[in-house]
């Protein structure tokens, strides 16, 4: 998993408002629809919720650190989803946890290295951001390509957003390849879903149009990889796309360090449904 950085992250709340207008563009969906259509709850139900929940988020230390401005922006994007009651917390660690209990949170966010979970204290629910982040990316997705049922889809990834998405996908009636550089993750995969096996990625990359990048390698997809209707969603850092393909793509892809994931972990957070599993 790739750790975010302080760059990656600084200008999150200060871009929140045109990081918004450009996904309604590109995707017909604000951030906060994304996050709602991946929860499986509609706008109303979601703004009830949030108007009676108090959120913290509580910066960690362990392993490499803080990100400075890393407990801001995901305090930033659950701000701007509408919900005005959300703290960081003053203490590090496990006495923040503990300023967030007696805060009177109810849900907290939490990150290490290694993991990025949302908890509902009051449901006893964690929300992965690994999930989320799958499942929030392929509702963008579908509103790129304007509808996925039926579409064939390549996954590239088969680690923990990989998964959530290929699940998600096939929830849309997407039929879904997968190729991961570690074959195995593939063949696990083909243990759970019905997916198609793709053991060569520049040759699996000439046959599709619609991509869901999942992997943390970079310069992976290039020009010759790029048709007038290849869509890309991208939540793997950086984007595997090279600059040159990046600008042939245009406006046709989705990538973000931090927005979709955050938005919809919260939301699933709020909410008592857990979303479709097999
Ligand atoms: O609290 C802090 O400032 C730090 N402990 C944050 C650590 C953030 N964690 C990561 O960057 C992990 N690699 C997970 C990020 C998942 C984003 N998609």
């Amino acid at each position: 998993m790739t750790r975010l950085s302080d760059s990656l992250v600084e200008f999150i709340g200060m871009q929140l408002d045109d990081y918004d207008r450009e996904l309604l563009e590109k995707t017909g969906f604000t951030l906060k629809q994304i996050a709602c259509f991946a929860a499986g709850i509609n706008e109303s139900e979601f703004q009830n919720f949030a108007t009676s929940c108090k959120v913290a988020v509580i910066p960690i230390t362990s392993g490499k650190g803080l990100i400075k401005g890393f407990s801001s922006a995901v305090r930033v994007i659950i701000n701007h989803l509408g919900c005005g009651d959300v703290f960081i917390t003053k203490k590090l660690d496990v006495a923040g946890l503990a300023e967030a209990v007696e805060g009177g949170a109810k849900i907290i966010f939490l990150a290490d290295d290694n993991q990025f979970v949302a908890i509902n204290l009051y449901r006893r629910k964690v929300v992965d951001n690994a999930e989320a982040t799958g499942r929030g990316y392929v509702v963008a997705l579908e509103g790129l390509k304007k509808g996925l049922d039926g579409e064939s889809v390549l996954v590239i990834g088969g680690g923990r957003v990989g998964e959530s998405a290929v699940c998600a996908l096939q929830e849309r009636g997407a039929k879904v390849a997968v190729f991961d550089i570690d074959q195995g993750k593939v063949i696990n995969l083909k243990r759970k879903y019905e997916i198609i096996p793709e053991e060569n990625l520049d040759d699996a990359l000439s046959r599709y149009s619609v991509l869901f990048d999942a992997s943390p390698a970079c310069g992976i997809v290039k020009p010759e990889h790029i048709r007038s209707d290849t869509v890309v969603a991208a939540p793997g850092i950086p984007p595997g796309l090279t600059t040159e393909a990046h600008l042939l793509i245009g406006s046709r892809i989705i990538h973000d360090p931090l927005q979709i994931g955050v938005a919809t972990m919260y939301a699933m957070a709020l909410t008592e449904n857990n979303p479709i599993r097999r």
